[in-house]
């Protein structure tokens, strides 16, 4: 069978959040979009042991504004475990789009790798805005809960370097 909801995973396959702290910054930009995801990121977050205190949540303008978010959040609090990096880029008129996507794909990225902490890319890159809201809690899930679940395995992974 063709699987259409993207996001269904294996909950025992998802380390305990208890002993960690995870910041999760959304976009303003296409708030039907980010707004369900981030909703979708805390949830799973809190469903999966991350204490109330321990989710911060920061919202910024735009997508192209998630790379300075990561960065200062992750320089400025030494005890933060990863951040989730939500975001909603939909292809417009110009080559607007193409400019936000490359950078903060590689903006993140290279946040990830100066901190040695996981930065979760939770941008959605879209042709329409049905696209956008079928991964948002749509029919093809949401993107925000694979963000979570990504995010706390990445925080094992690093337990484990350790
Ligand atoms: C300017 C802009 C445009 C055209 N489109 C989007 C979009 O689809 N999604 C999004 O999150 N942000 C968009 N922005 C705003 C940029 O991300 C950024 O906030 C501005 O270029 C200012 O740096």
């Amino acid at each position: 069978m063709k699987k259409t909801n993207l996001s269904d995973y294996d909950p025992t396959a998802v380390p305990d959040g208890s002993l960690y702290t995870v910041a999760v910054v959304a976009a303003e930009w296409n708030p039907e979009v980010t707004g369900a995801m981030l909703n979708g990121a805390v949830s799973t977050l809190r469903e999966h042991g991350v204490k109330e205190e321990n989710i911060i949540v920061r919202h910024v303008p735009g997508t192209f504004e998630l790379t300075t978010a990561a960065d200062l959040l992750l320089g400025s609090d030494p005890s933060l475990n990863a951040v989730i990096c939500i975001g909603c880029v939909i292809q417009g008129e110009t080559r607007h789009f193409e400019f936000i996507c490359q950078a903060v794909s590689q903006g993140l990225s290279n946040v990830a790798i100066k901190h040695s902490r996981p930065v979760i890319f939770s941008v959605l890159t879209c042709d329409t805005m049905q696209q956008a809201l079928d991964r948002a809690g749509g029919r093809h899930g949401n993107k925000g809960v694979e963000g979570a679940v990504t995010a706390l395995k990445m925080c094992k992974f690093k337990d484990q370097c350790e």
